[in-house]
């Protein structure tokens, strides 16, 4: 028994709407989006943040990253750079930056016009 919500989720402990899973990866819907698309994407294996999992196993990260990529197509937000709408990947990493869950996770946000600089 973890005290981790994220691996929580992963061992199917706790509701979780899953939209994309592979062997090592697993994405599901945040459970307080911020856009009509706020999809979080992790590695089933727990590293605390991002900085950890590219030291610890890179590869992981891509397949994260690949993850996300596969939501942002599933929710018709991919671009060429055209007029297809696009989409934001965002990691936060320690206190300044909001992190709440320390289990490394890319929130997939689109569906709406995202403003710059963030808050
Ligand atoms: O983002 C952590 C995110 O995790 C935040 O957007 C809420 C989300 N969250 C918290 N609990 C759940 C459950 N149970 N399901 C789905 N999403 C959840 P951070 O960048 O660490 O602030």
């Amino acid at each position: 028994m973890t005290d981790c919500l994220f691996c929580r989720m992963v061992a199917g402990e706790i509701p979780t709407d899953v939209v994309h899973e592979t062997e090592r990866v697993l994405a599901f819907r945040d459970i307080n989006p911020q856009a009509p698309t706020h999809v979080l994407v992790i590695p089933k294996e727990h590293h605390a943040t991002v900085g950890a999992l590219v030291t610890a196993d890179p590869e992981l990260l891509g397949d994260v990253v690949a993850g996300a990529h596969v939501v942002a197509t599933q929710e018709g937000l991919v671009t060429d750079g055209g007029a297809e709408p696009g989409y934001r990947l965002v990691t936060n990493t320690g206190p300044q930056a909001g992190q709440s869950v320390h289990h490394v996770h890319l929130h997939v946000l689109g569906g709406r016009g995202l403003g710059w600089p963030p808050g």
